[in-house]
């Protein structure tokens, strides 16, 4: 099994070195967020291999996920303006927006275009209907990532070298449920997700 600290860019996805893209990252966060960045990769990339992904992809997928997280609300409205983004963002939690802006932070500020690396971070939140495997890995590497402590996180993680859809339906309806026990709105496309990844026809 290759560490994530072991992976070697090619220039398929970016120009810069893993080390090269960590600085960059890392000068966006806080040194708490930035060690959340290096678990998720960790996790990405082994579960990379599990199902046969690319691991460089994994690696810069996960270490741009959360680029975005950290920009101030109002340039994260102006872009979903801006960028015609969809506009009920706005009606909801600022937090679902680093995901879609963060995609297009990505592509414009670090030259990253791969359309599956681009649509990981886009997703990563709130999930996607569809979600290929690059998608999927992102959205639970997130969830089960080293220094993440919730109550079953250890059964997200086992599900996630098991069986990577159950992972994700887990994550989506424990996730939903959580918002509701908070009675926090709830984003649509959430909805969709659990839609599609959880819920029995
Ligand atoms: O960025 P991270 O903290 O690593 O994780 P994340 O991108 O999965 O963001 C998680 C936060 O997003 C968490 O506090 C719950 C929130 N969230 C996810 N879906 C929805 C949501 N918040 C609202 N209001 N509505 C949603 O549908
Ligand atoms: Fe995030
Ligand atoms: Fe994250």
């Amino acid at each position: 099994m290759i560490k994530s600290t072991d992976v070697f860019y090619s220039s398929d996805y970016t120009q810069l070195t893993r080390d090269e893209l960590i600085n960059k990252v890392q000068s966006q966060m806080s040194e708490i967020r930035f060690k959340h960045v290096l678990g998720v990769e960790e996790v990405a990339v082994e579960l990379a291999q599990l199902y046969n992904v690319s691991i460089e992809a994994a690696s810069i997928a996960a270490l741009t996920h959360d680029y975005a997280k950290e920009r101030n609300p109002q340039e994260m409205q102006d872009l979903i303006i801006s960028e015609s983004l969809d506009l009920d963002l706005l009606q909801y939690g600022s937090e679902i927006w680093h995901g879609p802006v963060g995609a297009i932070l990505v592509k414009k500020e670090l030259r990253i275009e791969d359309e599956e690396i681009v649509n990981a971070i886009r997703y990563h939140t709130v999930g996607s209907p569809k979600m290929g495997l690059l998608e999927q890995i992102i959205y639970v590497a997130d969830y089960v990532e080293p220094s993440r402590d919730f109550p079953g996180v250890d059964e997200a993680r086992k599900l996630a070298k098991s069986d990577l859809a159950q992972a994700v339906a887990f994550e989506t309806k424990h996730t939903l449920q959580y918002l509701i026990s908070k009675q926090r709105e709830i984003y649509p496309k959430a909805i969709e997700t659990y839609n599609t990844w959880v819920a029995k026809n």
